[in-house]
C-alpha cells in the first residue's frame, strides 16, 4: 500500500469508515481499490470529497450563468456544480412553456426589436438584486448584447417576468450591474450607433453622429418590474463603452463604465482599410467613465432632462454643465471594471497590459473637487489624469479582465485570460500571492456573493473560453469548461472541472442558497407572468367549453378546462374548421412538483402547468382532423391515459346520432369485484388519515398541501361514487362498473397523497397532537 493510501485509510479508520471490512457492508470493493482502478491520487480524494454531495444534499451555494447565445440561464449548486435549470429568458424553452402559452409570449413579444421577433439572445452579466449592498436573492436580471434588451427574473418562481428593449441603443454589454439597493439597473453600449429613432446615417459621420450610452434602468421593487418612463441614459461619446459596476459605500450613487476603441476608428477590410483590430489598439489608454447617478437622477426629476424615444437622455452638454459625467484613461483595451466590496476602489484590467490598475474613489473625488483636470476629450469631457487617480499597478500577468473578491479584506482574484491563469493578489499593498493555472483561457471568475459587501469566500469559479481536450470529445463544438477552485487556503486548489453543454456563458453570479425562497405553487388559477390571478383560472367542477361567433361569421371556441392527476377536463374539445380555439388551463394541484404538461399534435403546443397555473393556449383550427392531446409529465401512474382528442369538424359537417363504440362490455360481478377493492382501499384511507390528523401536520406546508389535494380527491371519489351506485339502481352495469373504476381512481390518488404526507412527517419529526 502507498504511503498516501496508508494515511487515507488511517484517517477513514479514525471516523469509523474502514477500508476495507466495514465498506465492504455496501461494496466489495474498497476505496483503495477503488482508487487504483481510476487512478485516483490523494488529492483527487480530497478534491472529490470537497465537491460530492451525497444523494438528497443540498448545496451552500446557487449559481446563475448566463447562457450567453442560448439567451437562457442556467442554475447550478456549489460545491457540487449539478445543474439545476435553464430558465428561458430571450429564448423560447418548451420544458418551461416558455414562449408556448399565451402568457409567457406575452413576455417574449416585449423583447421585439423594431417589430421583429427575435429568438434568441446573447446574454453576458447577471445581477442578484442587493438591499445595503447585500445579495436579497429577489430578483435576477440579465442582459441582452446582440439586442440591447434586459430581462427580469423572479427568484420566488424562477421566471421571467419582464423584458425591456433599449429604445436608444443598437447593442450593448456593459449590463446588468445593480446599484446598492436595486434602485437602477445599469446597462451600457458596446458598439456606438445612430440612436435608434434615427435611421441611416453613413460610417463617414461616425464621429459627430454615431453614439454610445448608458442607461440606468429604474427598478420598482414592490412591483418586481423596470419602469422605463422613470429610467434616464446618458449620452457617451462613440467609444465602445464595455463593462459596468456600481458604487458603494462611499462610492455609492457613482457609476463606472470603461471602454476600448477610444480611438474611434471604423474599419473596412473590404475598402483597402486595416481591420478595426488594428485600429481600435493603438493608443496606449482608453477612458474609465464615471458618471454621477445620483446627481443625474435629480437632474431627471427637476424636469431639465428631454425624452428622446421615450427615454430621458441627458447629452453630454448636459452632463458637462452639471459634473455629472468624467473620464480616466486606463490602460489599453480594459475589460473588467470591479468596485471594491468597501467601495474605496476600482479595479482595472487591461487585456493588453499586463497591470491591473487600482484606482482610488478618495483621489478621484479629490480631483473632481479641485476641478484639476488634465484636459478634455473631443466632446469636452473633463479628463481625470491617470496619476492622480492611480492607488496603485500590479504586473499580475498576460491579459487580465475580470476580477473578484474574497472575504479576506484586500484579497481579490484576477482572470489572466493569455496566461490561462488566475491571479491572487493584494490591492491594497499591490502584492501578487498565488497563481493557478487552469484549462484553458479564462474569461470572467466568480466568487461567492464577490460583487457583494460582504464576499462569502469558500470558491471561485472560473469560466473558461476554451475546453479543448478536457472532456469526451462530442464534435466540433464542445461544451463549455467551468472550474470549480477552493480558495479557502493561501494556495487555490483546482477541486472539479463542470463541463456546461448551453451556449457560451460569460459571467455567472453565486448566492447563499439559504437566502433564496422559492414558492412550490402558485396561488390556485394563477398567471405566472404578470403575477395577478388569471381571468381563465378555473376551479374543479367549472370547466366548460364555449364557441361564440362574431358578426362576421367568424367563430372562437372557449375552454376552460383543469388538469389533475390523472385527466384533463375537457378529454373532447370540438371546433369546426377555420374557428380560432382558445384552450385555458389550471392544475388543481396543491401538492409540491405535481406539474401537468400539455402537448397537442401539429400546433406547436406544449404547455407546462405547475400547481395553482394556469396557462393559456390560443391556435387555429384551419385544418378539419383529429389531433390528440396529453399531458408530457410523467404525474402519476396513469399519465399515459392523461389524454384526450381536438376534433376538427369538416365545415358544414352534420354528426350522425351513435354511441360511443366501447372494447369490454361489463357485467354485474365485475361492479361487484371493484367495489370490494374500493372497499379495501378506504380501509387504507382511513389508516393514513388517522395517523396525519394524529400528528401536528398543519406546521408543515408540504404537507398542508398534500392534505388538501388528498381532500379534492377523496370528494372527486365521493362524486363518482354517487354516478356508480345511481346506475347500479338501474342495472346499468357497464356504466356502474366504469364510474366504480374511477372512485377507485380517485381513490388510488388519495392514498398516494396521503403516503407521501405520512412518510415526509416521519421523515420531518412530526409530534402526536393527542
Ligand atoms: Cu468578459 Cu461579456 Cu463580461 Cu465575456 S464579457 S468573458
Ligand atoms: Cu399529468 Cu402526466
Amino acid at each position: 500500500m502507498p504511503l498516501c493510501l496508508k494515511k487515507i485509510a488511517i484517517v477513514l479508520l479514525g471516523l469509523g469508515l474502514g477500508l476495507t471490512a466495514a465498506s465492504s457492508a455496501w461494496s466489495t470493493e474498497t476505496l483503495i481499490d477503488v482508487m487504483k482502478r481510476r487512478s485516483l491520487t490523494e488529492k483527487d480524494l480530497l478534491a472529490a470529497a470537497k465537491t460530492y454531495t451525497p444523494s438528497g444534499g443540498r448545496d451552500e451555494f446557487l449559481a446563475f450563468s448566463s447562457g450567453g447565445q442560448s439567451g437562457q440561464v442556467i442554475v447550478y449548486g456549489i460545491p457540487s456544480m449539478r445543474i439545476l435549470k435553464y430558465i428561458g429568458v430571450f429564448t423560447p424553452e418548451p420544458w418551461q412553456g416558455y414562449g408556448f402559452d399565451d402568457e409567457s409570449k406575452a413576455v417574449l413579444a416585449e423583447g421585439r426589436i423594431e417589430g421583429k421577433d427575435i429568438h434568441y439572445g446573447d446574454t453576458h452579466h447577471p445581477a442578484i438584486s442587493e438591499t445595503n449592498g447585500e445579495y436579497d436573492g429577489r430578483y435576477l436580471f440579465i442582459n441582452d448584447k446582440a439586442n440591447p434588451r434586459l430581462a427580469v427574473i423572479d427568484l420566488r418562481d424562477f421566471e421571467t417576468k419582464q423584458i425591456v428593449v433599449n429604445p436608444l441603443f443598437r447593442s450593448e454589454h456593459g449590463g446588468a450591474f445593480v446599484t446598492p439597493n436595486t434602485e437602477y439597473v445599469m446597462e451600457a453600449t458596446q458598439y456606438a450607433a445612430p440612436y435608434k429613432d434615427v435611421g441611416y446615417v453613413p460610417l463617414e459621420k461616425f464621429n459627430d453622429q454615431y453614439r454610445g450610452g448608458l442607461t440606468y434602468w429604474k427598478f420598482n421593487r414592490e412591483k418586481g418590474r423596470i419602469e422605463p418612463e422613470n429610467s434616464f441614459t446618458f449620452e457617451l461619446p462613440p467609444y465602445s463603452q464595455d463593462l459596468s459596476d456600481a458604487g458603494k459605500g462611499p462610492s455609492n450613487g457613482w457609476g463606472f463604465t470603461n471602454s476600448f476603441c477610444t480611438e474611434r476608428y471604423v474599419g473596412g477590410i473590404e475598402r483597402g482599410r486595416p481591420p478595426f483590430e488594428a485600429g481600435c489598439s493603438s493608443k496606449d489608454t482608453d477612458f474609465l467613465h464615471i458618471t454621477d447617478w445620483k446627481k443625474a437622477e435629480a437632474l431627471v426629476q427637476s424636469g431639465q432632462v428631454k425624452k428622446r424615444n421615450g427615454m430621458f437622455l441627458i447629452t453630454m452638454e448636459q452632463a458637462i454643465a452639471n459634473g455629472l459625467l468624467y473620464l480616466i484613461p486606463e490602460p489599453k483595451s480594459p475589460h473588467g471594471v470591479d468596485v471594491s466590496p468597501d467601495g474605496k476602489f476600482m479595479i482595472v484590467s487591461g487585456k493588453l497590459d499586463s497591470h491591473v490598475s487600482v484606482f482610488s474613489f478618495e483621489k478621484i473625488q479629490a480631483v473632481i473637487k479641485a476641478g484639476k483636470f488634465e484636459g478634455k476629450d473631443p466632446y469636452g469631457i473633463p479628463i481625470i489624469a491617470m496619476k492622480d487617480a492611480l492607488h496603485l499597478q500590479v504586473e499580475l500577468g498576460l491579459g487580465p479582465l475580470h476580477t473578484q473578491y474574497d472575504s479576506k479584506p484586500c484579497i481579490a482574484y484576477t482572470s489572466l485570460y493569455v496566461d490561462s491563469m488566475v491571479g491572487k493578489w493584494n490591492y491594497c499593498e499591490g502584492k501578487v500571492l498565488d497563481k493557478l493555472s487552469i484549462h484553458y483561457n479564462i474569461g470572467h471568475l466568480m466568487t461567492m456573493e464577490g460583487d457583494s459587501v460582504s464576499p462569502k469566500g469558500h470558491y471561485l469559479v472560473a469560466m473558461n473560453k476554451l475546453a479543448i481536450d478536457r472532456f469526451n470529445p462530442v464534435g466540433p463544438l464542445h461544451p463549455q469548461n467551468h472550474q470549480l477552485i477552493d480558495i479557502s487556503d493561501d494556495k487555490m486548489q483546482l477541486l472539479y472541472d463542470m463541463p456546461l453543454p448551453l451556449g457560451e456563458p460569460h459571467y455567472v453570479v453565486a448566492i447563499k442558497a439559504d437566502k433564496l425562497k422559492p414558492e412550490v405553487r402558485y396561488k390556485s388559477g394563477w398567471n405566472s407572468r404578470t403575477d395577478e390571478k388569471s381571468p381563465y383560472g378555473t376551479r374543479a367542477g367549472r370547466e366548460k367549453t364555449e364557441r361564440t361567433c362574431d358578426a362576421a361569421g367568424k367563430c372562437t371556441v372557449e375552454v376552460m378546462g383543469t388538469v389533475i392527476r390523472s385527466h384533463i377536463n375537457p378529454e373532447i374539445i370540438e371546433t369546426e374548421e377555420g374557428d380560432t380555439l382558445r384552450i385555458h388551463l389550471t392544475n388543481l394541484e396543491r401538492a409540491e412538483d405535481e406539474v401537468h404538461g400539455f402537448a397537442m399534435y401539429g400546433h406547436d403546443v406544449q404547455l407546462s402547468i405547475e400547481p395553482g397555473k394556469t396557462a393559456s393556449v390560443t391556435i387555429q383550427t384551419d385544418r378539419a382532423g383529429v389531433y390528440p392531446y396529453y399531458c408530457t409529465e410523467f404525474c402519476s401512474a396513469l399519465h399515459l391515459e392523461m389524454q384526450g382528442y381536438l376534433l376538427v369538424k369538416p365545415k358544414g359537417h352534420k354528426a350522425e346520432a351513435a354511441t360511443m363504440q366501447e372494447g369490454v362490455a361489463y357485467t354485474q360481478a365485475d361492479y361487484d369485484k371493484q367495489v370490494k377493492t374500493n372497499v379495501d382501499t378506504q380501509a387504507v384511507i382511513d389508516q393514513v388519515v388517522a395517523f396525519i390528523t394524529a400528528h401536528n401536520y398543519k406546521d408543515f406546508p408540504t404537507v398542508v398541501g398534500l392534505v388538501e389535494d388528498a381532500i379534492d380527491q377523496l370528494g372527486f371519489a365521493k362524486g363518482a361514487k354517487e354516478k356508480a351506485d345511481a346506475a347500479a339502481a338501474k342495472s346499468d352495469w357497464q356504466n356502474a362498473m366504469l364510474w366504480a373504476n374511477q372512485w377507485w381512481q380517485y381513490q388510488v390518488k388519495t392514498a398516494d397523497l396521503g403516503l407521501r404526507a405520512k412518510t415526509f412527517l416521519e421523515q420531518n419529526g412530526a409530534k402526536m397532537v393527542k
